[in-house]
C-alpha cells in the first residue's frame, strides 16, 4: 500500500472508516445517521479518463468544456460512474450498473398545488417544448469531492412560468419516483421514501436553477437522474434531485430527505459553504474527481455574484 499523507485523508475517507468501526458496533439506532451522506472511499474514485466525449451537440465538435473559472469539464466516464442515488445503492462506483434498468418512459412530471395552471408534464413535452442548452457547472457534493459537468437543460423558472404560481406560492417542492421493485434501496428503512427536496421560490426562478436532461450533449442516463433532474450549482449535490415525477408549489418551507434523516447534519438551504463546518467534518476544501490533493471550496461553490443577494441578512450559520 501507498502511504498517504493525513493531509490526503479525505472527510469521506475518515467516515468510511468509522463506518466500519460502527458496524463492527452494529447498534440498529445508528442506521440513519450512518447512511446520511456516506461515501465510497475516497481515493477508489478517480475513475479512468474516458475516450473523448460521445459525439456532443451542444458545444463545437471538439471543443474542451471549461467552466467559467476555466477548469476543465470532467470526462464522460467519471460524471456517469461515481454517483450518488440511493434508491439504487450506496456503493457510487455500482450505481451506473443498478441503475441501469430504471424505466424512462412512460414518464410524466405533475406540477401543481398554489398553481393557476397545474400541469401533468409528459417528458416528451419537456424535452420539445423548452429549448435545451448546455451549462458547465461545478456540483460540489456536501461529502467533500466536486466534478465539472456540462449539463444540457433549461431553467426551472421557464416551466414555472407556464404553470403560472399564485401568491401564496412561496416554495417549490419535488420528489423523485417512487418504485421500490425499481428501485430497492427505497426497501431501506432508515430513509423516508421518496427522495424530496426543495427550493425557496426566489432561488427556484433564479436563472442558474437548471432542470437538466442530459449531459455533454446527450440525454441523461439513469445514474445521472434520467429522464429529469433538478442542478442547483450553488448547494451542496443533494439538492439537486434526480428522476424527478412530482413538482408542488407550496407555501411553507418543506422538509427534505436528508433534513429528516440527519436534521442536525443537512438542512433546508444546504448552499456550499467553506465557513460552516458539517458536523463531522470540514467544507473548507474538496478533492476534484480526477485531481489529486484538494482544493479550496469557494462560497457559495464559486457562483456568490450570482446568489449571494439571495442570502443578505439571513445568518448562514444557523440557515445551513
Ligand atoms: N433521488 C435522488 N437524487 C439525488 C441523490 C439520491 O440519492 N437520490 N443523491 C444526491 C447527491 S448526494 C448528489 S452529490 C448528486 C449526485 O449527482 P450525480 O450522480 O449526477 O453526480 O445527486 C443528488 N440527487
Ligand atoms: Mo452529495
Amino acid at each position: 500500500m501507498i502511504p498517504i499523507k493525513s493531509s490526503e485523508i479525505t472527510p469521506e475517507a475518515v467516515y468510511n472508516s468509522r463506518r466500519q468501526f460502527m458496524k463492527g458496533v452494529g447498534a440498529l439506532a445508528l442506521g440513519a445517521a450512518a447512511l446520511a451522506a456516506c461515501g465510497a472511499p475516497a481515493d477508489q474514485a478517480a475513475a479512468p479518463a474516458s475516450a473523448a466525449n460521445p459525439g456532443a451537440t451542444a458545444a463545437p465538435a471538439g471543443a474542451a468544456r471549461v467552466d467559467e473559472l476555466g477548469d476543465p469539464a470532467n470526462s464522460v466516464q467519471e460524471i456517469t460512474h461515481y454517483n450518488n442515488f440511493y434508491e439504487f445503492t450506496t456503493d457510487k462506483q455500482r450505481v451506473a450498473e443498478l441503475a441501469g434498468t430504471l424505466r424512462t418512459r412512460p414518464w410524466t412530471v405533475e406540477v401543481g398545488g398554489l398553481v393557476r395552471n397545474p400541469r401533468t408534464f409528459a417528458i416528451e413535452d419537456i424535452l420539445s417544448g423548452f429549448d435545451q442548452e448546455e451549462r458547465v457547472y461545478r456540483l460540489r457534493c456536501v461529502e467533500g469531492w466536486s466534478m465539472v459537468i456540462p449539463w444540457l437543460g433549461f431553467p426551472l423558472n421557464k416551466l414555472l412560468a407556464q404553470v403560472e404560481p399564485t401568491s401564496e406560492a412561496k416554495y417549490v417542492r419535488f420528489e423523485t419516483l417512487l418504485d421500490p421493485d425499481q428501485m430497492p434501496g427505497q426497501r431501506s428503512p432508515w430513509l423516508e421514501w421518496p427522495y424530496a427536496e426543495g427550493l425557496r421560490l426566489d432561488e427556484a426562478m433564479h436563472d442558474l436553477t437548471l432542470l437538466v436532461t442530459g449531459l455533454y450533449g446527450e440525454t441523461l442516463l439513469p445514474q445521472n437522474g434520467a429522464p429529469l433532474r433538478l442542478v442547483t450549482p450553488w448547494k451542496y449535490g443533494f439538492k439537486s434531485i434526480k428522476s424527478i415525477v412530482k413538482i408542488d408549489l407550496i407555501a411553507d418551507q418543506p422538509s427534505s430527505l436528508w433534513m429528516i434523516a440527519a436534521p442536525k447534519e443537512y438542512g433546508f438551504y444546504a448552499n456550499v459553504n467553506p465557513e460552516v463546518a458539517h458536523p463531522r467534518w470540514s467544507q473548507r476544501s474538496e478533492r476534484r474527481i480526477g485531481e489529486s490533493g484538494r482544493r479550496e471550496t469557494l462560497m457559495f461553490n464559486g457562483y456568490a455574484e450570482e446568489v449571494a443577494g439571495l442570502y443578505a441578512g439571513m445568518d448562514l450559520r444557523k440557515n445551513y
